[in-house]
Order: structure tokens, then C-alpha cells, then sequence
């Protein structure tokens, strides 16, 4: 059996927008390129939509893009759809869909779900934890679909759902929750889930949600993400990696890799600046906006240049307008342009830091330096002995401190 996998289309995105076109064409190849692969299903790991209320336009260019893979032959398969306490057959056209829902196209409880409407019109099989079992010449695969939950709650939830794979079969785990090891710093409202919590036996484990692709080795499995179809936001990750559609193998437990074409392309500039004036800077930010454009062919590229440093003195960041640059690459390019230049009291603000560090000053020194600063300000001024009271506070001992507030200074 040949799966073809796929994540975050992201339908309706820059809606109204000169971009708003590309997560259609982007969403309409990769189900092209899983017909042409002659998959036998299709599994999308979740943000089918940007929002969980869809425009009728977004809708009916959904459903149209939906109707390619129902125009294919129906392979020999069945497929039934397994929860806790009931299992049902599903009756398909054409090329099955197999989907979760994800964080932009979730609603809350009690709601109903655009992934439900496109289930209950046979466009997809929809799975909020329970599992597809398809099974095909004597071969079986499960899909154990782990739908988005809020990331505060999904280490929790996923051991209470507690996926266990399905003795005999290929087991594909599929959710859509952030990863810590993905992630640049540690945040219980962002990731709950590290790789070492996810459920043992499964064979491959795809997730969608983070944009950009990445395959990892874990022990007995695969970790795929899968990445989107289309660039949502202009990160220097999902300027590294093309988008496309993962193809897995059942039997030799295979993933290949299939570009979208026609993708537009990101480019990624982090420039440096030091003692540079406002001229200087527009014209590094000319140049390389020039050099993506004639590195690239087909759509305008997508141009994101985060520039920092200092300027020269009497420059102020405020006076480096990007209006007129942008104009000249309508049409050509999309830039999005940050600048992030050090002001002079900011700079002064360091050089005093870094005067500090000169005097070699100790930590406990500039503790006291500051405590007696602050006391200034407060009518505990000179009441007792700074030092004293700056050792006690650094042992902790706070107690002690409180009673030599309380009592006179001895000299
Ligand atoms: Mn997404």
C-alpha cells in the first residue's frame, strides 16, 4: 500500500490578498501528485482550512480541489473507522481522504467542525481519536488520528487516548501538536509533547502543525513532519525546505519526497550593519531583494530581510523608509523587511555595561552598588547597615533581615 501524506493547506489564507491563490494551486498539486504516484489513500495531518469558519469562496474552491482525488479509480480497499466503542464501514470515492482537524481549523466542543461537513458529504474520512483500518489484499494499515488539542492539555490528553497500535498491522500515528525538540525554548503554553513521550509501536508518526519538514529516526519508528503546502510565514526554516507531499511505503516502510511545482520561493537575508548610514542600508536591501529575484523563476519571490546593527551617528532607524523599495518591486517581489538598529541611548546603555564589566567589578559589588542605589529612592535610606542587610538577603536569610530593618543602626 502507497499513502500519500500531506499537511496544513491552509485554505482561504491572504484571503483578499495578492497571494490568496497559492494555497489553492499549492493544495490542488499535492493531490495531483497523489494520484499521479498511484496512492491508495491520502492522509492530511490537520489546518485543511485557515480558519474554523471558511468564506462560501474558500468553501467551494475546497470542494472542487476535494473532487480530484474522487475522480480516480477507487482502489481495492476497505476501510473502516474504529473509536472506543464503535466501528463503522466507510463508503468512499474514488482516492480516499483521510484527515484530523488541526489548531486553525478547530472549533470547540459542541460545535460542528468544517472537517465534519466534508465527512458527512464523503469528501474525507475524519478521525478525532480513533482509527481508519484499511485494509487491502490481505494487508492491513491503521491511521490513529490524534485531532489538535490546545497544547497545555496535550501530553494529558494523549495519555488519556492512550494509542495502541494494532497487532498485524502498520501502525501510522497522526496529530498535530507542537514538539518541544522543535521548538526554541521550553513553554508549557506552546509544547507539552516531546518526542520521548510519543506512544511506542507505531511505525511511522506524522505530524503537521510546524511548517516545515523533517524527518527523524526514533527507536522502532519514524518521526515524519510533514511540513504545509503552502509558506504561511516567512521563517528561515521554511525558507530552507521546498514544500511537497511525502509518499510512504507500506512494505519497505519508505518515505519519498515530492516537490510541489510552482512553488513560490523564500529567500531568507539576516544583514548585519555597523556604523552604516540610511543610504547604506537601502541599498544592501536593494541589492539583495535584486539577487532573489533573478534567482528565481516562475512566481514573484517571497523576500524576507531582517536587518540589525548600528548606525552611523546622526542616523536614526526612523529615518530608513522601505515604501519606496517596496514599490519597486511590485509585481516582481513580495518583501517583508524588519529592522532592528541600536539606538544611541541604547548604545549608551551597553557602554555603561561594558564599563562595568571593565572595572571587573564582582556580581555581589554590583548587587550592593544597586541595593544602595534603590535605597536612596526610600525612606529606609542610611536607617541601617546596607551591607549587612545586602549578606543577609543574599543568604537568604530573611528573617534576619526583617528584624534589622526593625531595629536602630548600631553606630
Ligand atoms: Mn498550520
Amino acid at each position: 500500500m502507497k499513502l500519500a501524506i500531506f499537511s496544513d493547506l491552509h485554505l482561504g489564507f491572504k484571503e483578499g490578498n495578492e497571494r490568496e491563490q497559492e494555497c489553492f494551486e499549492n493544495a490542488r498539486s499535492a493531490f495531483e501528485i497523489a494520484c499521479r504516484e498511484q496512492t491508495d489513500a491520502i492522509l492530511i495531518a490537520g489546518d485543511i482550512f485557515d480558519v474554523p469558519l471558511p468564506s462560501p469562496e474558500t468553501m467551494l474552491k475546497a470542494f472542487e480541489i476535494f473532487s480530484i482525488p474522487q475522480k480516480q479509480s477507487k482502489p481495492e480497499l476497505k476501510i473502516s473507522v474504529v473509536g472506543e466503542k464503535t466501528e463503522k464501514k466507510v463508503n468512499f470515492n474514488g482516492l480516499p481522504v483521510i484527515a484530523i482537524h488541526g489548531t486553525h481549523d478547530y472549533r470547540s466542543i459542541g460545535q460542528t467542525n468544517v472537517l465534519e461537513l466534508f465527512d458527512a458529504s464523503g469528501y474525507l474520512v475524519y478521525l478525532k481519536m480513533k482509527k481508519a483500518v484499511i485494509e487491502k489484499n490481505g494487508e492491513t494499515v491503521c491511521v490513529h488520528g490524534f485531532s489538535g488539542v490546545p497544547e497545555k492539555k496535550s501530553l494529558d490528553v494523549l495519555r488519556l487516548w492512550n494509542p495502541k497500535p494494532v497487532n498485524g498491522a502498520v501502525n501510522i500515528l497522526m496529530m498535530h501538536q507542537s514538539i518541544m525538540e522543535f521548538l526554541p525554548f521550553s513553554d508549557e503554553m506552546i509544547a507539552t509533547i516531546s518526542l520521548s513521550n510519543l506512544p511506542q509501536g507505531f511505525d511511522l508518526i506524522v505530524n503537521g502543525h510546524l511548517h516545515w519538514s523533517n524527518i527523524q529516526k526514533l527507536e522502532g519508528s519514524t518521526f515524519l513532519l510533514t511540513g504545509s503546502t503552502v509558506t504561511t510565514q516567512m521563517k528561515k526554516l521554511e525558507a530552507e525546505k521546498p514544500k511537497g507531499v511525502f509518499v510512504f511505503d507500506h512494505e519497505k516502510k519508505s518515505l519519498d519526497f515530492f516537490e510541489l511545482p510552482m512553488q513560490r520561493k523564500l529567500f531568507y537575508f539576516k544583514e548585519k550593519f555597523s556604523s552604516a548610514t540610511s543610504g547604506e542600508v537601502l541599498e544592501r536591501a536593494r541589492t539583495l531583494a535584486s539577487q532573489a529575484v533573478s534567482d528565481s523563476s516562475g512566481l514573484p519571490p517571497m523576500v524576507r530581510l531582517k536587518l540589525v546593527g548600528n548606525l552611523a551617528d546622526g542616523f536614526s532607524s526612523l529615518d530608513i523608509d522601505f515604501k519606496e523599495l517596496k514599490k519597486e518591486f511590485e509585481g516582481r517581489a513580495i518583501l517583508s523587511i524588519s529592522k532592528e538598529f541600536f539606538s544611541a541611548s541604547f548604545k549608551k546603555k551597553i557602554s555603561e555595561l561594558r564599563g562595568l564589566h571593565a572595572s571587573k567589578q564582582s556580581i555581589a559589588s554590583i548587587g550592593l552598588e544597586l541595593l544602595e542605589k534603590n535605597l536612596e529612592k526610600t525612606s529606609f535610606d542610611k536607617s541601617f547597615d546596607v551591607r549587612e542587610m545586602f549578606e543577609l538577603l543574599s543568604e537568604n536569610k530573611i528573617d534576619e533581615a526583617i528584624s534589622l530593618v526593625q531595629k536602630p543602626k548600631k553606630d
